[in-house]
């Protein structure tokens, strides 16, 4: 049937087209295919228009090559497991490609390694993608993914054009961006970013189609933004794939923010309304694995508060022509942490991944369900769980983990219950606070505000958080991740640290205030603070705090709730506040050392002056605890 729709090949490109037609297509589109089908050597050439036809026509050759299997309790949703080679970002292998070296890391001493980047020379990486990307992807079919990260047509969006040898990266893609036809009819004749992906494993008659095709002792996500150009080899994961989202939307989206005046950043945007009815919207930075996505899709205990969801992974904010921080979701999808997700944790996440999702790494159930760590137990004490590595009948206490704790869920946004009505705005919503936090076991409070904008964006400099499955680190060390964007600054930290500072200069502008939380401070027996739905009592106090209420008092790392100030009205369970905003002397004097060592050594002569007077300043504060 297939067959039917194939066009003859013209002369000086590889493959033929099986679905849609290059001479439809804008010619710069056209010619970025003919170049890269050239090098990669695809079979095929598949052009998406975005249909539910398609994707139910890839969804079908995903399954019959055991890419995919149906979960068959919900309504179109699919199961992935990947290679367990291939589950996370691999930040080691993740480089940003610039002339000068100068661009991307910043300027330190001879013999330190940046932990804030890894940079190659372009001439470089296009030397070793000359033994990755020729021939890649023999036997394969290219896919064509046009692409837009914002709703079509707003200002604040961006078009690129994805080619993949993957239609699991194609049914990703979209659910988590706005794909096809009316992308290219969009873009007409512009310019776009040209993202090239391939799993890095040709169909040879010797090599059979795996299951999970991936090639992790070659894979490199290469990102060229002098060319506007982004290379992803040998990884099918998430983040290393979906071109649109890490790779565009946060580094190649940083660069352009900058360069524009705006921010691209690693941020959920939420809104609250109050029981009075007043509305604001915040957004947030966490580290990857640290709760936006929870906080974002958050049920608040408080009774009379609805919070709703504009986005949970990525933010890009400009002030408008009144001074007012506006901020869209370039997303269209949930690309969510699986375990740990619940009805009591999360019930719209619960909701919103019924139907019409895509599963990866989780864990399954023999009547057709999902099944993770911290799912609410299944009530069926026989059924059977097959756990994400394929070993059937996993057993509770057997040691080993049901999901993988990288285990993630595709679902489109709209289908979730408290997703905010302008969350597709062209304009997007008012941004009036911004909040940034990690997992901090010791030390931090559960919450404080800046003093003002810059000793604002010097505690984003400073936020560091334990690492988590969500890249190839192991365990749980506390690191630096400053912005919850060390992945994935596009270009050097101390050039992003001056275009943040460079707005609190002009007075025309409305900078929300800046906070910060930390909902993961330990105690004997656990976390001090109960998380999730209750979190809403700290987001309150911030509420009222923007409304310009007295409720805060001084303290050495900035304002903190007034006792008794936060609400604990129905609180069920015992929490020790006490404990919870404790600033233990010896924890922050060794804090403000590390910190100072840290700007010293990974940002050097690019540190700006009012970062370093903001440290100067914390530092006496705490040396005259
Ligand atoms: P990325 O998608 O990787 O950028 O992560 P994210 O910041 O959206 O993290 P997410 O909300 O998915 O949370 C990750 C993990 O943290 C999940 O296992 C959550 O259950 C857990 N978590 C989220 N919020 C809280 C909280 O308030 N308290 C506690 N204890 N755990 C939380
Ligand atoms: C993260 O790691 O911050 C994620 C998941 O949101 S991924 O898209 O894979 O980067
Ligand atoms: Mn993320």
């Amino acid at each position: 049937k297939l067959k039917d729709n194939c066009y003859a090949c013209a002369p000086d490109y590889t493959g033929s087209v099986l679905y849609g037609n290059l001479n439809d297509l804008p010619e710069k589109v056209k010619c970025f295919i003919q170049d890269k089908a050239k090098q990669c050597q695809p079979e095929y050439i598949h052009i998406c228009d975005g249909t539910e036809k398609e994707r139910d026509l890839l969804l079908y050759l995903l399954q019959k090559d055991g890419t995919i299997k149906p979960l068959n309790k919900y309504e179109n949703c699919w199961l992935a497991r990947t290679d367990p080679d291939d589950v996370a970002r691999v930040e080691s292998k993740t480089f940003i490609c610039t002339t000068n070296k100068t661009d991307t890391i910043p300027n330190t001493k001879d013999d330190v390694v940046s932990t804030l980047g890894n940079w190659m020379s372009p001439s470089d990486m296009d030397c070793l993608l000359e033994s990755r990307f020729p021939g890649c992807m023999k036997g394969r079919t290219m896919f064509v993914i046009p692409f837009s990260m914002g709703p079509i047509g707003s200002k604040f969006s961006k078009i690129g054009i994805q080619l993949t040898d993957s239609a699991y990266v194609v049914v990703s893609m979209r659910i988590m961006s706005r794909i096809g036809t009316s992308v290219l009819e969009s873009l007409g004749n512009d310019d776009f970013i040209k993202c090239l992906h391939s799993v890095g494993k040709p169909v040879t008659s010797v090599q059979k189609a795996d299951r999970w095709p991936c090639n992790p002792k070659q894979t490199v996500i290469a990102h060229y933004p002098e060319r506007h150009e982004i290379c992803s080899f040998g990884s099918g994961y998430g983040g290393n794939s979906l071109l649109g989202k890490k790779c565009m939307a946060l580094r190649i989206g940083s660069i352009l923010a900058r360069k524009e005046r705006w921010f691209a950043e690693h941020m959920l945007i939420m809104g609250i309304e109050n029981p009075a009815g007043v509305k604001k919207y915040f957004a947030a930075a966490f580290p990857s694995a640290c709760g936006k996505t929870n906080l974002a899709m958050m049920e608040p205990s408080l009774p009379g508060y609805k919070v709703t969801c504009v986005g949970d992974d990525i933010a890009w904010m400009r002030f408008d022509e009144n001074g007012q921080l506006r901020a869209i979701n370039p997303e269209a999808g949930f690309f969510g942490v699986a375990p740990g997700t619940s009805k009591k944790t999360n019930p719209n996440a619960m909701k919103t991944i019924e139907k019409n999702t895509i599963f990866t790494n989780v864990a399954s159930t023999d009547d057709g369900g999902f099944y993770w760590q911290g799912l609410d137990k299944t009530n069926q004490d026989n059924i059977q769980i097959t756990s994400w590595m394929g070993i059937k009948n996993w057993q509770h206490g057997s040691g080993t983990d049901p999901a993988h704790p990288n285990s993630r869920f595709c679902a489109p946004a709209n289908q979730c219950p408290n997703i905010d009505e302008n969350w597709e705005s062209s304009e997007g919503v008012s941004i009036e606070a911004i909040i940034f936090g990690g997992r901090r076991p010791e030390g931090l409070p559960l919450v404080f505000e800046s003093f003002d904008w810059t000793h604002g964006v010097f505690l984003g400099a400073s936020l560091k958080s334990e690492t988590t499955a969500a890249a190839e680190y192991k365990g749980k060390l506390v690191v630096h991740d400053p912005f919850a964007m060390r992945p994935f600054f596009g270009y050097n930290f101390g050039h992003y640290l001056k275009h943040w500072l460079s707005f609190q200069a002009n007075r025309k502008l409305n900078c929300p205030k800046i906070f910060h939380v930390n909902w993961f401070r330990k105690g004997p027996e656990g976390f001090l603070w109960p998380g999730f739905g209750e979190n809403i009592r700290v987001l309150d106090w911030i509420f009222r705090r923007v409304q310009g209420e007295d409720c805060h008092v001084m303290s050495p790392v900035g304002y903190i709730p007034r006792p008794g100030s936060l609400n604990m009205a129905g609180l069920k369970q015992e929490v020790d506040m006490n404990a919870l905003f404790e600033l233990p002397v010896q924890f922050w004097r060794a804090e403000v050392d590390e910190l100072e060592h840290y700007f010293n050594s990974q940002v050097g002569s690019d540190l700006p002056d009012k970062i370093k007077q903001e440290l100067n300043q914390l530092k006496q504060r705490i040396y005259n605890m």
